[in-house]
């Protein structure tokens, strides 16, 4: 499947965009704004691509700047985030210094290019082409109005809905920015709300969900296994720059090692195996602490996932490190 992805690099979309390249066919990978300033995410991806140009062999697929800011009228999280996250650490990949030259391979020198919209035009007009939207919305939003492409995203959270038969009693499970007075939304769309109606406007778009990602992710033994037995460039890479992410995880109680934003590239992959339920979505604009919620009703053509085949999940994952 020939696939472009929308980033804000970010670690866990380290995972997702070596899954990516491992097992789709990526055309392009554009940057934006999300986890950390556009800046630093042209930084991240081109470190993410070493790693795999190194691990290979191979020519990186072309980079773009995306999205600098969101765009929506109200905007409780800021765009540049100064202090230290403690998730992504201050440069958005765990802050490990001289990583590359301890693993004995050189950063790539790659220049973003500004041609985005020409370029994804024409891709869509020659081929079926996939946007993996895995962070804020913005950018998928803009280009739905000149473009026809399929939209997996990684967006919204819909565990609170009885409906769908999710809820776990989990802290987390109306979503992830509580911080910024949005208790009722998952980060890619707390973002850039406005934006977000796109999960709506893209016929028969796949959504990958916060309470699908708080259910499917690595045991602590199965990461545990992964990054002591790692063989693989990429492998070394990931396990080095997830170590701060993990204790974090840790820190906050949660059982698994969350692999978010991989949830969404595995549904680009062929032969990808799910199933969910097809509804209609809607956003909360409204100035409140419902900012940004996602809601569902019957009769959508949005495609929530419910369910992965786990086990071939992880053996993609597990390509990585081996
Ligand atoms: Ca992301």
């Amino acid at each position: 499947m020939k696939t472009w992805i929308d980033t804000d690099a970010g670690l866990d979309d380290a995972l997702a965009i070596l899954m990516a390249l491992k097992y789709t066919e990526v055309v392009g990978i554009s940057c934006s704004y999300g986890n950390c300033s556009r800046d630093q995410v042209v930084i991240n991806v081109t470190r993410i691509l070493s790693a795999h140009c190194a691990q290979y062999n191979t020519l990186p697929p072309k980079i773009y700047l995306g999205a600098e800011h969101s765009l929506s009228k109200i905007q409780k999280k800021p765009t540049i985030i100064s202090e230290k996250n403690e998730w992504h650490g201050y440069d958005g990949l765990g802050d490990v210094p001289n990583l590359e030259q301890h693993l004995n391979y050189k950063i790539l020198d790659i220049k973003p290019s500004n041609n985005l919209v020409d370029d994804f035009v024409s891709l869509c007009q020659e081929s079926n082409i996939t946007l993996i939207s895995i962070g804020p919305l913005t950018l998928a939003n803009q280009l739905q109005k000149i473009a026809k492409f399929n939209l997996i995203s990684m967006a919204g959270c819909f565990g609170v809905h009885q409906e769908l038969q999710f809820k776990i009693p989990h802290l987390y499970d109306t979503g992830n920015m509580r911080c910024f007075g949005m208790p009722y939304t998952e980060h890619n769309v707390a973002c850039d709300p406005e934006a977000a109606l796109v999960l709506n406007n893209q016929n028969g778009s796949l959504i990958a969900d916060w309470g699908l990602t708080i259910r499917t992710g690595l045991t602590q033994a199965m990461y545990q296994k992964l990054t002591k037995e790692s063989k693989t460039i990429t492998g070394k890479f990931y396990t080095e720059i997830s170590k701060q992410y993990q204790q974090t995880l840790s820190k906050f109680g949660y059982e698994l090692f969350l692999i978010c934003d991989s949830l969404a590239v595995y549904l680009a992959i062929d032969n990808a195996k799910y199933s969910g339920i097809r509804r209609n979505i809607e956003v909360s604009l409204n100035d409140d602490e419902t900012y940004g919620q996602t809601t569902c009703q019957e009769q959508g053509n949005t495609l929530i996932v419910t369910q992965i085949d786990y086990n071939d999940l992880i053996q993609k994952i597990t390509g990585i490190w081996m």
